[in-house]
């Protein structure tokens, strides 16, 4: 594919590692130049050594790819809640910092969610072509945390006449269906392969007591004037990723959801070094985000691209999306990217945030949203409405 201009967005793709259902040659023949990918087997907390670091990068550079995206390299819970080993986390993060750039790494990508990273129901969802999706359905979200889980004090999040017909809902729900809730609410917690109990969640959730989302704020910001002067130093732009869903979870704080949240940690650290990772599947779950506002001012400040789309309804459910249908004008927000990166003389990695599972990909089991197939379609609709907008643009 050829444009006018070097500025475009560079297609990139997330690989988990040598277990990864889906190779790297595959990343390569859907049109990757960049792999984005993690050291998942180092426990959260310590150092990524220079060695597994660069052994990782040669299997993506042999397969004819860059590495210059980390996702994630994760913020161990003692910094988020300030407590315990802190410090010494902090350090430690510092000095994968300076490993990942010396092994060539541009971008860090890591979340300040509380405990669980993504939340859904279910993880595939039929839709009416057959294909699967990932779907958050409110109610059983609720079932869960009232009744299965019965977190104390959640009763009061929940209006009585809610509770009174959630409680009806849940009574008449099969076993494997309350089962099937249970599991994929909790994939999105670390070492999700376990099996979890109510008690083992409800002990880690009691740790997160007295954190409110300014304690949590107050220490993000703590975390980032900890480890932007290195990021800085070294080079490399660090990009927080919004929290999906963008609403508090469980009664934990969540403080990366709206374009108020955005602003208050990008101006209290105003480094370029302090940045985004801006995911249009996670901010565009709320129906008050004006995404398109929020790409225009944050715009100088966004490091890297999850290009995804999702469809809401009135009931508060979300249903991953195809990535050109749903609530997000994919169209109006690339016209954002690629004036951004014409104005600035950059490009922005850019991977298209899950897919479905669709085709071939339906007989396997990969990471939740992270077939190849449903991926590649999703990277080359995405592809081609960038090159329709940079022709249209003259640019
Ligand atoms: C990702 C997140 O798969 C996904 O939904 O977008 O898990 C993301 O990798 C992390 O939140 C970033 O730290
Ligand atoms: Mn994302």
């Amino acid at each position: 594919m050829q444009t006018a201009n070097l500025n475009t967005l560079q297609p990139s793709m997330r690989w988990y590692g040598p277990h990864d259902v889906v190779p790297l040659v595959h990343l390569k023949q859907a049109g990757c130049e960049g792999v984005v990918s993690a050291l998942h087997a180092i426990p959260v907390g310590e150092v990524w050594s220079t060695a597994a670091i660069i052994a990782h990068r040669s299997l993506i550079e042999e397969a004819g790819m860059v590495w210059e995206v980390v996702e994630s390299l994760p913020v161990h819970e003692d910094i988020k809640r300030r407590s315990g080993n802190c410090e010494a986390y902090l350090e430690n993060y510092r000095q994968s910092l300076r490993n990942l750039s010396a092994c060539g790494i541009k971008v860090v990508t890591y979340n300040f969610m509380p405990l669980l990273d993504w939340v859904r129901t279910e993880v595939s969802r039929e839709l009416p072509n057959g294909a699967k999706a990932l779907y958050f359905n409110h109610d059983e979200f609720a079932i869960f945390d009232l009744f299965l889980l019965q977190r104390p004090g959640a009763e009061e999040e929940y209006a009585p006449e809610e509770i009174t017909r959630l409680r009806v809902k849940f009574q008449e729900m099969s076993e494997a269906t309350r089962q099937r809730i249970f599991h994929n609410v909790l994939l999105g917690l670390p070492g999700s392969d376990d099996a979890f109990t109510p008690e083992i969640v409800l002990a880690e959730l009691k740790k997160y007591e007295g954190v409110g989302e300014e304690e949590l704020r107050s220490n993000l910001i703590h975390f980032l004037e900890a480890v932007t002067p290195t990021a800085e130093e070294v080079g490399i732009k660090m990009a927080i990723h919004p929290d999906d869903p963008p609403f508090p979870v469980l009664g934990l704080p969540r403080i990366v959801k709206t374009e108020a949240d955005i602003a208050k940690f990008l101006d209290a650290v105003p480094s370029p070094a302090n940045g985004l990772c801006f995911c249009t599947g996670s901010l565009g779950a709320r129906q008050d985000n004006d995404l398109v506002a929020m790409a225009r001012r944050f715009g100088s400040r966004v490091h890297f691209l999850h290009l995804r789309n999702t469809l809401r309804d009135e009931e508060g459910n979300f249903m991953e999306a195809e990535h050109l249908g749903g609530n997000t004008d994919m169209y109006a927000l690339m016209k954002e990217w690629v004036a951004l990166m014409q104005r600035e003389g950059r490009r922005i990695p850019m991977r298209p945030d899950h897919g479905h599972q669709i085709l071939d990909d339906l007989e396997k089991t990969t990471y939740p949203g992270y077939s190849a197939i449903g991926r590649l379609k999703g990277l080359a609709e995405l592809r081609g409405l960038e090159y329709a907008v940079a022709q249209s643009t003259g640019s």
